[in-house]
Order: structure tokens, then sequence, then C-alpha cells
């Protein structure tokens, strides 16, 4: 069976903030394995790709502009149930919502502003990340830990 993976993007507002250290600590800390990393200033049309569930959404517009206003960290991580599991570690949509520990909940206070982003399915998983990475830029490992994480 092939291995869940999850898009997870740390926003133009948490690279902004310096917190793109603190994010990637998290999922690495949890125990999932990173496949792929890169830092990008991404285009309005992939952008609108990304997120064409929203496009008929009032805030479509501005959630564009802010997604390219500068570098985002994209990021493919993968392990069993990783889509739901980072979804809890990022927290609730709006920050005022999300709970103290969830990376929202800690690190954001709108939801204009929520720092990160996490896929929402495990379909949506392999969507967005081959609509982030091009072919050979993820990469093939094996992680030492990974014994001591799973039986
Ligand atoms: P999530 O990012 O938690 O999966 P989503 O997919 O519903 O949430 O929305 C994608 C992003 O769009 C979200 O992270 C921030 C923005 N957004 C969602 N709802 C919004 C709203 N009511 N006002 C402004 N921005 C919103
Ligand atoms: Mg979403």
């Amino acid at each position: 069976m092939e291995v869940e993976q999850s898009y997870i993007m740390i926003k133009p507002d948490g690279v902004q903030r310096g917190l793109v250290g603190e994010i990637i600590s998290r999922f690495e800390k949890k125990g999932f394995l990173l496949k792929g990393l890169k830092l990008f200033q991404c285009s309005k049309d992939l952008a609108q790709e990304h997120y064409k569930d929203l496009k008929d959404k009032p805030f479509f517009p501005t959630l564009i502009e802010y997604i390219t206003s500068g570098p985002v960290v994209c990021m493919a991580w993968e392990g069993d149930g990783v889509v739901a599991s980072a979804r809890k570690l990022i927290g609730a949509t709006n920050p005022l919502q999300a709970e103290p520990g969830t990376i929202r909940g800690d690190l954001a206070v709108q939801t204009g502003r929520n720092v990160v982003h996490g896929s929402d399915s495990p379909d949506n998983g392999k969507r967005e990340i081959a609509l982030w990475f091009k072919e050979g830029e993820l990469c093939q490992w094996e992680s030492v830990q990974t014994p001591w994480l799973v039986e």
C-alpha cells in the first residue's frame, strides 16, 4: 500500500516572522518523514489552482495576494495517518479558536494570517504535492529513527 503523504506549507507570514524552524521542528519531533522541502515564491496561477475549491469565496482574491506576497516553505511529509495528524498539529483555521499547543493556537491570531497550510485529505495531499513539487524534487530515503518510531 502507498504511504500517506501531506503537503504542508509555511505561508509568507510564517517565513517573514522567523517561524520556519519552529514549525518544521514540530513535524520532525512528532516523527513524520520529510520527503521534500524548498523555499519558493509561487505564481498567481499556482496559488489559484491550489485553492481552487475556494474560488467563489469573498476572501479568495486577498488569499491569493497573501500567498503570493513572499516566499513560502513547501514540504512533503510522509507517514501513516500524517494528513489527519498534521491537521491536529496545525489547529483550527481561525487561530483564535485553535487549541493552545497547536501551531496556529500558539503562533497566530487571524484566519488571514494563519502561518501554515496542511492538506485536508490523503487525495489532496497527493494532488498538492504533485502541484508544488517537480519530478525529482522529492527524496527517497529512510530515517534511522524509523525503527524507534514504529514497531
Ligand atoms: P484550512 O487552511 O484550515 O484548511 P480552508 O481550507 O477552509 O482552511 O481555507 C484555506 C485558507 O483560506 C485558510 O487557511 C485561510 C483562508 N480563509 C479561510 N476562511 C477564511 C475566512 N472566512 N476569511 C478569510 N480567510 C479565510
Ligand atoms: Mg484547507
